[in-house]
């Protein structure tokens, strides 16, 4: 499973030529049922006397209980961790609210919504506070966009694979239609003051966590977002407001928002001194890095999955996405890079937010390596993992964005490697 590359690995994959095994063209009855053409004698009992109840807000079917968020969470410090996204169990786009990824650094706060404020203060012209009521009746906007942790697929620095489903080692990203206020609507009612730079924002979590936010960004597309896929901001995910700053990472989405103090210059607070800053193989550190740059990952086939039928055919599926824009182009590789063909992205291709691709395969029962490769509007294309290293050495923690590689043995089993 981690043993490394090896010369007749790769003369294997050579013969394995992709010919047309990845081209697209294959007709979908071969999957039917040519078995079961007529219903069993008996009815099912579902059908035999009346359903349930009307139930006051839904639960997924008891079928699909295995579809969770993994809870990473630290035993050292409770409230500090994180839960995970099941990507390889999802489809579409749009991250139902339950299954949003959760980071926090100390906890879920209650927070009693009536007692609630959002206080603006600092270079401004007049320090302004809102509650939740007055917030209602602003003009909202709604705008579908990813959230992702700069921490995300961080085990990819480590010297092996590790063998976690595709969402267990990837989920610390999901998609939601957000819906609130923008923030320069709110922040030009304090007045912004010519020497206003960076603004810090705090959450009224625990942690108090806070973090510095160049301005221009709270001016851009900014939104102090109060609904999550129609409903209200689940607990978790920042009851009763947050910051969603599309395109960048994770931790400058504070939540449960309650303080934005414009100052000229950062506050250099612990999440951007002793986190989020890294040691660059040339001896510098790099910092603020705000941006999630384009990633895709194939969630399907994806390790946990099996495939049953050899040959057979498969559709690649997955998901890209990038910070700097909408997602152009993505290939899918079934030889571990030799060759690409591109994917099929399902549309409408969002500005920062989750671009499902596909492919149809016909997989003739070889060894394979299957690879996805996104591309950008900006012209960016994600980096293999040797070249993701090679610029940003193995000191690093955040920010890793390379591609994943899934091997497929020929019994069809499905492994995490680092391809060559
Ligand atoms: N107040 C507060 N905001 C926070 C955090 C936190 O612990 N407290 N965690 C941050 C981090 S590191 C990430 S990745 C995102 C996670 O958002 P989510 O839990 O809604 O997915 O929230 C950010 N905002
Ligand atoms: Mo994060």
């Amino acid at each position: 499973m981690n043993k490394p590359p090896t010369q007749s690995r790769r003369q294997f994959l050579q013969k394995a030529a992709l010919g047309g095994a990845l081209a697209g063209t294959v007709s979908l009855p071969v999957l039917a049922n040519a078995d079961k053409l007529e219903f069993p004698d008996d009815l099912p009992e579902w059908m035999r006397a009346p359903g349930g109840e009307f139930g006051n807000y839904g639960q997924p079917s008891k079928h699909e209980q295995q579809v969770i968020r993994w809870i990473s969470a630290n035993p050292a410090a409770p409230g500090n961790g994180v839960s995970w996204t099941p990507l390889h169990d999802l489809q579409g786009t749009i991250t139902p609210n339950g299954l949003h990824y959760e980071r926090h650094h100390n906890g879920v706060p209650q927070i009693d919504p009536e007692q609630h404020i959002l206080l603006i203060d600092g270079l401004v012209d007049k320090p302004i506070s809102f509650d939740v009521k007055s917030l209602m009746r602003y003009p909202m906007v709604s705008r579908t966009c990813f959230i992702e942790c700069g921490g995300n697929s961080n085990s990819g620095w480590r010297s092996n694979p590790i063998q976690s489903q595709a969402g267990y080692a990837h989920g610390l990203v999901s998609n939601a239609e957000w819906t609130g206020i923008p923030l320069k609507l709110l922040l030009k009612e304090a007045g912004i003051q010519t020497a206003a730079k960076w603004v810090i924002a705090e959450g009224a979590d625990a942690a108090a966590l806070n973090i510095s936010i160049p301005l221009e960004k709270l001016l851009d597309d900014a939104l102090l977002a109060l609904y999550q896929n129609g409903e209200r901001l689940r607990p978790e995910n920042g009851y009763p407001m947050r910051l969603v700053l599309p395109g960048w990472e994770g931790i400058l989405n504070v939540k449960w928002l309650r303080q934005l103090r414009l100052t000229d210059e950062p506050i250099m607070s612990r999440d951007e001194t002793s986190q989020y800053t890294e040691l660059m193989p040339d001896g510098s550190a790099r910092q603020f890095t705000f941006i999630n740059e384009a990633k895709s990952l194939i969630t399907s086939p994806s390790l946990g999955m099996m495939l049953p039928d050899n040959p057979g055919i498969y559709q690649i599926s997955g998901l890209a996405w990038s910070g700097r824009g909408k997602i152009t182009r993505v290939e899918i590789s079934a030889d571990g890079g030799d060759s690409w063909v591109d994917a099929e992205l399902q549309g409408p291709v969002l500005d920062k937010a989750f671009t499902r691709f596909s492919l149809p395969w016909h997989w003739q029962g070889e060894y394979a390596i299957l690879q996805s490769r996104a591309t950008d509007e900006t012209g960016y294309v994600q980096p293999s993992r040797e070249a993701l290293i090679e610029n940003r050495g193995k000191h690093g923690f955040f920010h890793y964005n390379a591609i994943v590689s899934w091997e497929i043995t020929e019994e069809g089993d499905i492994n995490h490697v680092y391809g060559f």
